[in-house]
């Protein structure tokens, strides 16, 4: 009896495992992340059928199973005001992207911020990115209202995330279709640590192979936030991408606009480009990353 009361004194003083060094503790980030979970939603007939889950024991991404699990992330976030915040990630993996200009492994997320008050935890905001980082970003956000859990709907074959079913199916140069969307199984979320101290067994995670380890940081900059807060609706994430969009993804033909934009990436958007220069040569090799598939 002696020896179980002062092994749980030395349990109780010893500091909680933060495996990721982040100075969020482990079970903490676990609570969270399976408390703000969102319902996802994927196409009927998806061609990958389930978002993967990936050998620990592998350095590189490699599929176990497509077996509906969802690794996450759990940070803490800067406050001015002395609220505890943390920012959230989904990670949906997939072993492949099917979809235009497919490719093998297709890394994708969303994410949130929450906030800590009298001692309950609630969401504040709400991002989905889609096709990150391109010409075609459509990534979201908005301001998270009262529901604890948001929906968030995955594109068929691309799985861009949508904060709603028509914003994925209004077409655009992404190709994006949710089609009779039914709700995914999530067997569970793994934590993936953070980059640079990613969780044991998530070493694959770092792999040159895909953009994982680029969509780990935060994704709510203070303007951003400073933009959510002066509305209810949705707010484009690459906002100062949208122009180039229209031009790109003309009428209801987008991606036969993205082939003629791609065959001439070099020279007919240089050409185009007199007068707002880096703008849309920046968008030109969004271009060339959509197409690669990424
Ligand atoms: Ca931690
Ligand atoms: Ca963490």
């Amino acid at each position: 009896m002696k020896f179980v009361l002062l092994a749980l004194t030395l349990t109780a003083l010893l500091p909680a495992a933060d495996l990721d060094r982040d100075s969020l503790d482990d079970a903490t980030e676990q609570t969270l992340l399976d408390q703000f979970l969102p319902r996802f939603y994927v196409s009927k007939g998806e061609c990958d059928l389930a978002p993967a889950e990936f050998d620990s024991r592998s350095a590189e991404p490699r599929v176990v199973a497509r077996n509906g699990v969802i690794y996450g992330q759990a940070f803490p976030y800067p406050s001015a005001d002395g609220t505890r915040r943390v920012e959230l990630h989904y990670h949906h993996l997939w072993a492949r992207d099917c979809g235009r200009g497919g490719h093998p492994l297709d890394a994708e997320h969303v994410s949130a911020l929450v906030s800590e008050s009298s001692g309950r935890w609630r969401a504040d905001y709400w991002l989905a990115a889609a096709h990150e980082g391109t010409v075609c970003d459509r990534g979201m956000a908005r301001p998270a209202g009262v529901e604890a859990r948001a929906e968030v709907w995955i594109s068929a074959r691309k799985h861009a995330s949508f904060l709603s079913v028509a914003e994925c199916n209004r077409g655009g140069c992404g190709g994006d279709s949710c089609t009779e969307p039914r709700k995914l199984a999530v067997s569970r979320v793994v934590n993936l640590g953070q980059p640079g101290a990613l969780m044991p067994g998530m070493q694959w995670a770092a792999s040159s192979q895909w953009p994982l380890l680029g969509k780990m940081g935060s994704d709510f900059s203070p303007p951003l936030l400073a933009s959510l807060d002066t509305r209810d609706g949705l707010t484009p994430t690459a906002a100062s991408l949208r122009g180039v969009h229209t031009t790109l993804a003309v009428g209801n033909k987008p991606v036969t606009a993205l082939d003629t934009a791609a065959a001439k990436t070099g020279s007919a958007l240089d050409a185009s480009a007199t007068g707002t220069g880096n703008f849309l040569k920046r968008a030109a090799r969004g271009v060339g990353r959509f197409l690669g598939g990424r």
